[in-house]
C-alpha cells in the first residue's frame, strides 16, 4: 500500500491503469493535441499546459511582474499594471476564459480576471502576450469574472466582498445599511477598447461565480451569492445559516435597453484602462471617470432570486442551456434549476416575496432536480456533451459523474487531493471536446517527492470517453491552477505570430541597422538606441553617462526569424532583464550610481558566439563631461554619413555618434 498508508482511499499505483503512458505519451517531435490554459492562483499569471502529456509550453504574464522576459519591468510594459491605487504588480488570478462564438470556444482571445484588486485582462492568442487590462471600480474581489457571454460581447465581474458604494469611511457594523454587491458587465469584443458598459447595484451579499446562459437561457446570466446571511465577522459560522442562498439570473439583455433607455445613472468612478498599442508595442494607460450604475428596481425584470442550497459556489450551464447546476459547498444535494421553469415561474408570478425590489423565485418552482448523495462539498460542474456532468467533492475529494435528466450518479473516482475547479475542453460550452477532464487539486501531500514545507500544486487528467472515468496523468503546477479552460491545438497553432516586422515597428526608438543607433542627452536622461543581432550589440560602447543620469537602453532585436530572441542586461541594474522578441524594441531604464566601466551582455543563448555578444558603458562622475560617444561600424558611419546626406521630413534622432 505504501504511499499512502493510513489514508482510507487506495494506493495511487492502483488506480491508473496499464494503458495510462500509452494514453498522455507524445513522443518527441509531435505535438499535443489541445493548448491548456491554466490560471496561477496567486502566482498571478497564466499557464500554458499540452494536453495530454501535461507538458508546460509557456507561462504568460498577465498581473504580475515576470523577471524572466521583463514585463512589467520594461517601460513598455510596465503601464499595464497601473490602476488607481498605483502600480500594482501583483495579482491572484483565478478564471481563465476563451472567447467564444455561439457559445463555443473561438480562440480569438483568452479572459483572465485579477481577484484582490478587481481587473479583467484579455491575452491575444495569435501571440500569447496580455494586451490589455481593465480595472473595475465599485467593486472588491473580483471573482466572478471574466465569464462571457455566448459571442463575447460582454465578460462579467461581481464583487466577492460587498463595500460601501462609494467606497467611504463607515463602521464595518453598519454593513446591512451601507455595504453593497455590484455585478460589471464590461464590453469586450473589440480588442484595445474594453470598458464597463454598465453594473448593477446589488444587496450586500457575497457574489461567487457566474456563467452565461444559451439556448433556453440565452440573454440571461447566472451568478451565485452566499452570505446573504449579511455577516461581517466569522464568515465561516456567521454566513453558513441561512438553508439557502441564491443564484441571481440576470436579463442583460433587459439591463442593456434600460442603460439605453436612460434608466442607468452616471456614477462618478475612477478606473484604470491599459492596453498595448499594437504597433509601437508601448502600452498605454487611459484613466476614465464614470460608470452607469443600473439599480435593479429601475429596471423591472431585470433580476430575480432563485434559492439556491447551500451557500453555492458554482453555477454551470449545460451544454443545452436548460439547465443550471448549482454547486452547494454546504449542501447534500446537487441542485438543478431549468431555464424552461424559471421563464414559465416568472410569467406567473410564482414568487416568495421579493429583497431591496428583487423578486424572490420559489425553489419548487424553478427546479428541475437535484442529484441525490453526489459527495461532500460539491463545487463546480463541467458537461462532456453527451448528457453527462462531472462535478468536483472537495471535502470527499473525487470526481463524481452524473446524468443530466435522470440525476443519477454514474461514476466517481478519486483526486489527490481535494479539487476546484474541473475542466473539459470546451466543458462549459456548447460543444464540449468530452474526451479528457482535468481536475486542479489545492492539497498536494504525498504525491510528489517532497520539497520542504511548500509543495506544488497538481492537476490529474482523467480519461472520460468511456463510462468510467480513468486516471491517466499527474502533473505539478505553477501557483494555484484555480481553474483552466482547454481548446483542441489545430484552432490555435497555425495562426501564430513567428515574429514583429521590423518594418512596421513604430516605436519611437526602433534601431533597424547599425547607422541608426546611437547616444543623445536631455537634461538628465540618456537615450541609447542600439541594435540587437546574432552576435553583437551595436553601439557597444558607449560614453558621457555620468552617475545619477537615467540611462535608457533602447535595445531592438533587428532578427526576422522565428524564435531568435535576444536579451539584454547591464551590471548592477536594479531592475530585471529585457527579452526581446524578433522585430522588437524594449527598454530599460539604468540609474548607475558610482564611476566605473559597466558590461551588458546579451541574456538569452541566441548563436554559437553568443557569449561574444557583449559592451561596456563608461560611467563618469557628475559634471566630469565625457564626450558622448557610441561606436559604430565604420561602414555603419558611411551608411550614416549618406543618410544625413539626404534631407530628411522629420527629425529621426539619430545617435551623436561615431564620427562626430
Ligand atoms: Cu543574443
Amino acid at each position: 500500500m505504501g504511499a499512502v498508508a493510513g489514508c482510507s482511499t487506495p494506493a495511487p499505483k492502483e488506480m491508473v491503469s496499464g494503458d495510462a503512458a500509452k494514453a498522455v505519451y507524445v513522443a518527441p517531435g509531435q505535438y499535443d493535441e489541445f493548448y491548456a490554459f491554466l490560471s496561477g492562483g496567486f502566482s498571478g499569471q497564466v499557464t500554458v499546459y499540452a494536453l495530454p502529456s501535461g507538458r508546460l509550453l509557456k507561462t504568460i504574464p498577465v498581473f504580475s511582474q515576470f523577471p524572466e522576459n521583463g514585463y512589467g519591468y520594461n517601460e513598455e510594459t510596465k503601464p499595464m499594471l497601473e490602476t488607481t491605487f498605483g502600480t500594482v504588480p501583483w495579482d491572484d488570478t483565478h478564471h481563465a476564459e476563451l472567447s467564444q462564438t455561439n457559445a463555443v470556444p473561438d480562440g480569438r482571445w483568452l479572459f483572465i480576471n485579477g481577484n484582490n484588486t478587481p481587473r479583467v485582462a484579455r491575452i491575444d492568442l495569435t501571440r500569447f502576450e496580455t494586451e490589455e487590462i481593465l480595472q473595475i471600480p465599485n467593486a472588491a474581489g473580483g471573482h466572478a469574472s471574466p465569464f462571457t457571454t455566448a459571442n463575447s460581447e460582454y465578460i462579467v465581474s461581481a464583487t466577492r466582498f460587498s463595500v460601501p458604494i462609494p467606497n467611504a469611511d463607515v463602521p464595518i457594523e453598519s454593513y446591512k445599511e451601507h455595504f453593497k454587491g455590484t455585478l460589471s458587465f464590461i464590453k469586450a469584443d473589440v480588442p484595445g477598447k474594453m470598458d464597463i458598459a454598465f453594473q448593477l447595484l446589488m444587496p450586500g451579499y457575497n457574489y461567487d461565480l457566474g456563467h452565461a446562459g444559451k439556448g433556453p437561457s440565452d440573454g440571461w446570466f447566472f451568478f451565485t451569492t452566499y452570505n446573504t446571511e449579511q455577516a461581517y465577522t466569522k464568515l465561516e459560522l456567521n454566513a453558513s445559516k441561512n438553508d439557502k442562498d441564491y443564484i441571481a439570473a440576470v436579463n442583460w439583455k433587459l439591463a442593456e435597453r434600460c442603460v439605453k433607455d436612460g434608466k442607468a445613472k452616471a456614477f462618478p468612478s475612477r478606473y484604470a484602462h491599459n492596453y498595448m498599442d499594437p504597433d509601437s508595442r508601448q502600452a498605454m494607460v487611459e484613466f476614465k471617470t464614470s460608470v452607469q450604475m443600473l439599480e435593479p428596481a429601475a429596471c423591472p425584470g431585470v433580476v430575480y432570486l432563485l434559492p439556491t442550497p447551500k451557500s453555492p459556489h458554482g453555477v454551470d450551464i449545460d451544454p443545452s442551456g436548460e439547465y443550471i447546476v448549482g454547486g452547494g459547498k454546504l449542501a447534500t444535494v446537487i441542485p438543478v434549476h431549468s431555464a424552461t421553469k424559471i421563464k414559465a415561474a416568472i410569467a406567473a408570478k410564482a414568487f416568495d416575496g421579493d429583497i431591496g425590489g428583487i423578486p424572490v423565485l420559489k425553489y419548487e418552482a424553478t427546479i428541475a432536480g437535484e442529484v441525490q448523495k453526489p459527495g461532500l462539498g460539491p463545487l463546480h460542474t463541467e458537461f462532456d456533451g453527451k448528457g453527462n456532468a462531472y462535478t468536483t467533492m472537495f471535502i470527499s475529494s473525487e470526481v463524481v459523474k452524473w446524468k443530466l435528466g435522470t440525476w443519477e450518479v454514474l461514476d466517481r473516482a478519486p483526486t489527490y487531493y481535494s479539487p476546484g475547479h474541473l475542466m473539459i475542453p470546451g466543458g462549459d460550452s456548447k460543444q464540449p471536446w468530452g474526451k479528457y477532464l482535468l481536475a486542479m487539486n489545492k492539497i498536494t501531500k504525498d504525491r510528489y517527492l517532497p520539497t520542504g514545507g511548500e509543495l506544488a500544486q497538481s492537476a490529474q487528467l482523467y480519461d472520460i470517453s468511456g463510462d468510467k472515468m480513468k486516471l491517466i496523468l499527474d502533473f505539478p503546477t505553477q501557483g494555484e491552477p484555480h481553474y483552466a479552460q482547454a481548446l483542441p491545438a489545430s484552432i490555435l497553432k497555425d495562426k501564430q505570430v513567428k515574429f514583429f516586422s521590423l518594418a512596421n515597428n513604430k516605436s519611437p526608438w526602433v534601431t533597424r541597422s547599425e547607422a541608426e543607433g546611437g547616444i543623445t542627452r536631455k537634461g538628465k536622461a540618456v537615450h541609447i538606441k542600439m541594435m540587437a543581432i546574432r552576435s553583437h550589440f551595436a553601439p557597444d560602447n558607449l560614453e558621457g553617462v555620468e552617475v545619477g543620469d537615467s540611462v535608457f537602453f533602447h535595445v531592438t532585436n533587428v532578427e526576422q526569424d522565428w524564435d531568435i530572441l535576444h536579451g539584454f542586461a547591464v551590471l548592477g541594474m536594479n531592475t530585471a532583464e529585457l527579452i526581446m522578441q524578433p522585430g522588437e524594441t524594449r527598454t530599460l531604464v539604468w540609474i548607475p550610481q558610482a564611476p566605473g566601466v559597466y558590461p551588458f551582455y546579451c541574456t538569452d543563448f541566441c548563436s554559437a558566439l553568443h557569449q561574444e555578444m557583449q559592451g561596456y558603458v563608461r560611467v563618469s562622475a557628475k559634471g566630469a563631461n565625457v564626450p558622448l560617444k557610441a561606436n559604430i561600424s565604420a561602414k555603419a558611419a558611411t551608411q550614416l554619413s549618406r543618410m544625413n546626406a539626404v534631407p530628411k521630413p522629420m527629425d529621426h534622432q539619430h545617435g551623436a555618434a561615431g564620427g562626430k
